[in-house]
């Protein structure tokens, strides 16, 4: 049977072959792999990819344990309910809102160039924790890792400086990540990353046609939320913006007979049935699970519900095993 394979996976794999890290080549066969159609003509293939995936993760352990071989590689292990990647251009205040969004203390300098390593805070949300990532800027010769933290981030926050050519540095942007497969807008070569634009320093001098210009061009498409890091105007929008484009929705449960505590949810993605609920929260729940009681503010209180109902966002489920 031929494989008949898409345009993108020659594309991804001209990529892949120029690749020097073994880092960057590992994220392009996992593209590989999930650009091929999957069917009787292409399982050679996807044996072979996986055969190369497993390969190269031995060769990266190898790596790391013998130090000095291979150049650094930064990766930011992924915390609480989404991790959030800040993208932006030297000073654009990517630093700061880490510090306004989070607890970290992220070294923020009037020059270009301040962070030169990711650095992590911990966001309260309501009642959750969202991982916030900073990110040394994107430049033109930025090392693989940067990319690589794109990639693996739930939500990019493209952060752009209000004073500066809008337009101009919202493209260059766009052209870098897409030169790396980290595509923001529908694409034929593969995923689209979950991102919103923020315009930071709202605060200061700008020239105002040029924005409402900016947002006429780009709004369709993405959210825009304005935001100063000094004066805090836009954070609370942008947190709500942040949790709606993660995606996920929080879990209450609660054990017969006992009243519905709202405080430490179950967090899981949009669109997840009963019984995917069930099998996140305990394997044999899945297996066991007789029914279900739910609660909730758009009508429910306490009926019965089937396995594969959709949950929403803050419901309160008694599962009965
Ligand atoms: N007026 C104004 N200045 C800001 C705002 N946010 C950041 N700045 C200033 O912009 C400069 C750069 O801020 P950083 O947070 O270090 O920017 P960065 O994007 O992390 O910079 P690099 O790490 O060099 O890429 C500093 O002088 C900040 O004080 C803002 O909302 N308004
Ligand atoms: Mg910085």
């Amino acid at each position: 049977m031929p494989a008949n394979l898409p345009p993108q996976y020659f594309e991804v794999e001209k990529q892949y072959r120029e690749a020097k890290e073994p880092r960057e080549k590992l994220a392009y066969l996992g593209q590989l792999l999930s650009i091929i159609p999957k069917h009787k003509g292409t399982e050679k293939l996807q044996a072979e990819l996986k055969t190369k995936i497993s390969k190269l993760k031995t060769t990266i352990e190898k790596q790391k344990k013998s130090k000095g071989s291979g150049g650094t590689w930064y990766q930011v292990e992924k915390q609480g309910a989404g991790q959030v990647v800040l993208v932006g251009l030297p000073n654009c205040g990517k630093s700061s809102l880490l510090n306004v969004l989070s607890n970290a203390h992220s070294e923020v300098g009037s020059y270009p160039y301040t962070t030169q390593l990711p650095k992590v805070g911990m966001m309260d949300f309501e009642n959750m924790k969202i991982q916030i990532v900073d990110t040394p800027a994107l430049y033109e010769e930025a090392p693989a890792w940067l990319y690589g933290l794109y990639r693996n981030g739930d939500l990019l926050l493209i952060m752009l400086d209000i004073g500066k050519d809008l337009m101009r540095d919202f493209e260059g942007i766009r052209k870098a990540l897409n030169s790396k497969n980290v595509f923001v807008t529908k694409h034929e070569f593969g995923d689209v990353k979950k991102m919103f634009i923020v315009l930071n320093k709202a605060d200061a001098e700008s020239d105002e046609s040029a924005r409402r210009v900016f947002t006429r061009r780009y709004q369709d498409e993405f959210s825009i939320i304005s935001v100063s890091t000094i004066d805090s105007q836009g954070i609370d929008t942008l947190q709500k913006e942040i949790f709606d484009k993660l995606d996920i929705i929080r879990l209450y449960t609660k054990k017969k007979g006992n009243p519905i505590v709202k405080d430490d949810p179950v967090v899981l993605p949009k669109g997840t049935t009963l019984i995917d609920a069930a099998e996140h929260i305990h394997k044999d729940f899945k297996k066991n699970l007789k029914y279900a009681r739910l609660w909730n503010e758009k009508g429910y209180a306490g009926q019965r519900v089937e396995k594969n109902h959709i949950l929403c966002d803050e419901d309160v489920v008694e599962f009965h095993v």
